[in-house]
């Protein structure tokens, strides 16, 4: 199962918006038409569906680029360009996408959960738009936005039901094989598991769970000992785990040691990992004579006060012991060679996936996590008499195909005028003669009409 990749880049290019068109009626017998001009059509947009059909992030290592096609320009007589299709990329169940600072953007934790990572650009509007009493014969229109590009780091996370952790060669694998139909590599020496497997077990006819098989942990897993470090991470979705402990451990870790670490690594790398319910397993009891087997807690009714008694009678007994000697209770013992405890272990587990299935809240199904709209724009002093003036709404107000005519340089005005591009320049300093730059446009800044001197070849820092 060489194909299993947890981690991979993921580049997106949602599509450009189309142009829209500048173009006047003619008519034989209209002596001056008025604008016909069409929109451009919105680019497609890209999205990430979580799939069952995929169990690796493979698929990106070598072609990381996904990518919608663009809106198509608008045209005369009012012709609205088509819009771009958008794309869905296959993600597995379990994918975190993040941006290149960490943030965490979606968690397609979910069958179907769906997540947009690049918003097609909007279409330009065509200069039949921009039709006004003052302003009877525009010959501007507005450019495509782009669409949105970003490269995400995606990390997956299985989701199982259970997941199994140990130490190495305890009998994780040999386990999984036995109460699933996963065949994992089986070997009589440590790390034998190198990546992790999935495994779905038929507890009965109508109650099925799946159970990770994760490579064997060691003292330090959590601070990157070992294999266990990189495959934690698949822990973290389990709703119930299993610690198994070898009985008559060959590495000579007791098993209450055994036992010591493990909790240790977990509530080192995610405390609340102690707070989903657990059982702890004894493994290989057939190398154990009966007599040495540990006592086993007897929760098998699942009866609360029962318990209650257990845990107090131990806390008694701990108290007057020797506390240098601990005692390793198991909850279970088990050997996947013999079969003791197996169905057991299974009705148990089946239990506690049920138990914690039924606490969760309802998946939607939905959009996972929306990025909020860059809508509105700052302002930034990027040098003596330089502005920067970044966002959605500002670079909207420039985006015209034609900005050298007085019309489209009134219309420019009027419109960063009214959304407050002006007053914000002001509070930021700004004096006429300065320079002022949105999107790729800049500007000799004068408060009562702005003069566009150009965009300049360098692009700029966007945000
Ligand atoms: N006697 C006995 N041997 C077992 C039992 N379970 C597993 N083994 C043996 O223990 C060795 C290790 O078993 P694995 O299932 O590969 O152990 P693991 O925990 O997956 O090991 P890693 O993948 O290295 O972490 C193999 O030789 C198994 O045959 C058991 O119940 N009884
Ligand atoms: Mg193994």
């Amino acid at each position: 199962m060489s194909g299993f990749v947890d981690e991979a880049q993921l580049h997106v290019k949602a599509g450009d918006g189309g142009a829209g068109a500048v173009a006047m009626r003619r008519e034989a017998h209209v002596d001056k038409g008025g604008p016909d001009g069409g929109d451009g059509g919105r680019g497609g947009s890209v999205w990430l569906v979580a799939t069952t059909n995929q169990s690796s992030l493979l698929p990106f290592r070598d072609h990381p680029h996904r990518g919608a096609e663009n809106g198509v320009h608008g045209g005369g007589k009012k012709m609205h360009g088509a819009r771009g299709k958008d794309i869905e990329v296959p993600v597995p169940v379990g994918t975190r996408v993040r941006q290149s600072d960490g943030t965490i953007m979606a968690d397609l934790a979910n069958a179907g959960d769906r997540w947009m990572a690049g918003e097609g650009g909007r279409g330009g509007r065509g200069n039949a738009s921009f039709l006004a009493n003052n302003r009877r014969a525009p010959t501007f229109a507005e450019q495509g936005e782009k669409g949105h590009e970003e490269w995400y780091d995606l990390e997956l996370a299985l989701v199982a039901d259970v997941a199994l952790v140990g130490y190495p060669n305890v009998g994780k694998s040999t386990l999984i094989s036995r109460i699933s139909a996963a065949k994992p590599k089986i070997a009589d020496y440590p790390f034998t598991t190198l990546e992790p497997h999935l495994g779905v077990v038929r507890a009965d006819d109508d109650h099925n769970f799946t159970v990770a098989d994760i490579p064997g942990l060691v003292e330090g897993a959590a601070e990157g000992k070992g294999l266990g470090h990189q495959f934690l991470r698949h822990i973290t979705r389990a709703r119930a785990l299993v610690i198994l402990v070898e009985l008559d451990p060959v590495t000579g870790v007791s098993p209450a040691e055994q036992q010591r670490v493990l909790i240790d690594e977990l509530r080192r790398y995610q405390p609340d990992l102690l707070d989903r319910p657990r059982l702890v397993v004894g493994s290989k009891s057939d190398m154990v004579p009966d007599e040495f087997l540990p006592r086993t807690v007897n929760v098998e009714t699942f009866d609360r006060a029962e318990l209650a008694a257990e845990a107090a009678a131990d806390a008694a007994a701990a108290a007057e012991a020797d506390s240098d000697e601990e005692e390793f209770r198991p909850d279970l013992v088990i050997s996947a060679i013999t079969g003791q405890g197996i169905t057991s272990l299974v009705g148990r587990l089946a239990t506690m996936v049920d138990g914690a299935r039924t606490a969760e809240p309802e998946a939607d199904g939905t959009i996972v996590i929306h990025r909020p709209l860059p809508e509105g724009f700052t302002v930034e002093k990027i040098g003596d008499g330089e502005f920067a003036v970044l966002g959605k709404a500002a670079e909207r107000a420039v985006a015209l195909n034609d900005l050298t005519t007085d019309e489209a340089a009134d219309y420019v005005q009027s419109r960063l005028k009214r959304i407050g591009v002006d007053r914000a320049l002001a509070k930021a300093g700004a004096r006429d003669g300065d320079t002022v730059h949105i999107a790729e446009m800049s500007f000799i800044w004068y408060r009562d009409q702005p003069e566009f001197i150009g965009q300049p070849t360098s692009r700029r820092r966007r945000r």
